[in-house]
């Protein structure tokens, strides 16, 4: 997944709460992640239209840790349980709701080492944000096929086990929205897939 022409200078986020937990330091955008040649980090890829395999089980986990979502983007099992910790010593809350500001949930998380768990019925992109602490945000994809993944830090993904067959190769990034393409998977050996995005195609 590679990023193509301008690259957009996103402002840092202001740390103007708990300070003295979570530093006074603002904090840089995480809505970017680009590697040296322009990989593009923290894209969700999945493939429609691919039959078998195990959909994972988890139980997923996510932290909030030094006042920050961990993972920043995250695949998830539709139906599966994410575990959600809060790893400092302040109140956190967990506001998720869908891209279209739908609520799916609000629970605070007020003690250090307390979690709790979740499932998500519905797939799609889940939007995530801490109401106490504007600068955390994060983005969960609760996917329905065991064929989705998050791009890594060079922007790359795969898939193992795929089936032959021809699929639509679907993207998603909050910068770009969702995007698609054709893929198909020979009888033997692997596919190969570029993703090309750019500004000025950006969906949302
Ligand atoms: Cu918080």
């Amino acid at each position: 997944m590679t990023l193509s022409g301008p690259v957009p200078k996103l402002a840092a986020r202001p740390v103007n709460a708990d300070v003295a937990i979570c530093g006074k330091a603002d904090r840089p955008s995480p809505s970017l992640v680009l590697a040296k040649d322009k990989g593009l980090a923290n894209a969700v890829v999945w493939l429609e239209g691919a039959k078998g395999g195990a959909l994972p089980k988890g139980p997923f986990s996510l932290d909030q840790k030094s006042c920050l979502f961990t993972p920043y983007v995250q695949v998830v099992s539709k139906g599966a349980p994410v575990v959600v910790r809060n790893s400092d010593a302040v109140l956190h809350n967990v506001h998720a709701t869908t891209v279209a500001a739908a609520q799916i949930f609000n629970r605070a998380i007020p003690i250090k080492g307390q979690t709790f768990t979740e499932t998500f019925s519905e797939p799609g992109v889940v939007r995530l944000k801490c109401d106490v602490h504007t600068w955390m945000t994060a983005w969960l994809f609760v996917a329905d096929t065991p064929y989705a993944a998050v791009t890594d830090a060079e922007g790359r993904f795969s898939f193992p086990g795929v089936p032959p067959g021809t699929y639509r190769l679907k993207t998603w990034h909050e910068l770009f929205g969702e995007k698609s393409q054709p893929v198909t998977v020979p009888a033997s050996g692997a596919a190969k897939a570029d993703v090309t995005l750019s500004l000025l195609d950006a969906s949302n």
